[in-house]
């Protein structure tokens, strides 16, 4: 049988992938780094058939819309190219995330579909070249091959063979707590593929984002080697609203936070003015990550949990790169 079942976790930027050089190949203009989490992942099964003249994609148990069984069957065809296998598939994509509470990502679900996909065809791939492969569904996804902490290196080749990730530590090498807060559900204003092409575009603040962040991630990594989590979380939170402010210099300009968003980014200063380290983290949308040492971890949770705009906070650590599953 031409099938199999792989997972992979989300993952959260600490050094942000803003902006790319290449829309077709997912070739971003700066590297980044990440930390994969536990808690949060797809699991997907993807089944070939000769039976089958289209690919059919169930997304939570239901038949997917025509336009996100168009995306992924243009993934699904880079793979039917790579294997030089012309079959289509039903792909069966499951998110283990809290209901509604817009954590889907991109990064596990194409992770996910690349290494079951792969599998499935037979391709045997290695980490390094599924990470190609995935960066070529959703940017992010190349770093959720890989648990622990993970760096996806832009590369310099046009042809996007020397941009993919790695991992610099694992899961266990340090353990760090990442509070995800949930805020009152509102609609995503602009999605990151859009937003961040028009930053790159419009911007006259993208500069300075370019200018910085290369030394920002070489900060953060001396951090990780150290296990200085001050240093770390000064260089996250500060890279975090860097990558924000480009937004507002956009035409036409844009921005992702709320006032909850704000409430949350205030709380964690209050307890930073207290003697407790932790640090925020923000991405295309209004939601907010809180990064703390385990020790700290249920005073963060409790404070965070007590801001009237916060519906939930969920704990995690860092987690696992992908798994395979039984059939
Ligand atoms: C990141 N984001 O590094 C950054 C920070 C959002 C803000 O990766 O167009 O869904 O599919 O490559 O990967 C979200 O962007 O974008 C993202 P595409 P993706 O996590």
């Amino acid at each position: 049988m031409m099938e199999a079942t792989a997972r992979a976790y989300t993952n959260i930027a600490l050094i942000k992938y803003w902006g790319k050089r290449d829309e077709q190949l997912f070739l971003p203009m700066n590297s980044s780094l990440s930390i994969t989490l536990d808690q949060f992942y797809t699991t997907t099964s993807v089944q070939f058939c000769t039976c089958l003249s289209a690919d059919i994609f169930i997304l939570n148990g239901q038949l997917a819309s025509e336009q996100e069984t168009v995306k992924i069957s243009r993934f699904m065809s880079l793979l039917r190219d790579l294997s030089g296998k012309k079959l289509y598939a039903v792909i069966d994509s499951t998110n283990k995330v809290p209901t509604a509470a817009g954590f889907a990502s991109s990064a596990s679900g194409y992770a996910a579909l690349a290494a079951a996909g792969t599998k499935a065809l037979g391709m045997d791939s290695d980490d390094q070249t599924l990470s190609k492969i995935a960066r070529q569904g959703s940017g992010s996804a190349c770093r959720s091959i890989y648990g622990g902490y993970v760096e996806w290196q832009k590369g310099d080749k046009e042809d996007g063979t020397d941009s993919y990730a790695h991992q610099i530590l694992e899961a266990q090498d340090w353990n760090l707590s990442i509070l995800s807060v949930l805020l009152v559900p509102e609609p995503k204003e602009v999605l990151s593929r859009e937003g961040m092409k028009r930053t790159v575009e419009t911007s006259p603040f993208y500069a300075g984002w370019l200018d910085t962040v290369e030394v920002d991630l070489n900060t953060a990594k001396s951090a990780l080697q150290q296990r200085d989590f001050e240093m770390l979380g000064n260089v996250l939170e500060g890279n975090a609203l860097k990558m924000h402010a480009t937004t507002l210099g956009a035409n036409p300009p844009f921005m992702y936070w709320t006032s909850a968003t704000l409430d949350v980014m205030q709380q964690v200063k209050e307890l930073r003015a207290t003697g407790i380290q932790a640090y925020f983290t923000i991405d295309a949308g209004p939601n907010v990550k809180v990064l703390c040492q385990p020790k700290d971890e249920q005073i963060v949770q409790e404070k965070l949990k007590d801001i009237p705009a916060v519906q939930d906070v969920y704990l995690c650590h860092p987690g696992p790169g992908i798994t395979y599953l039984p059939q």
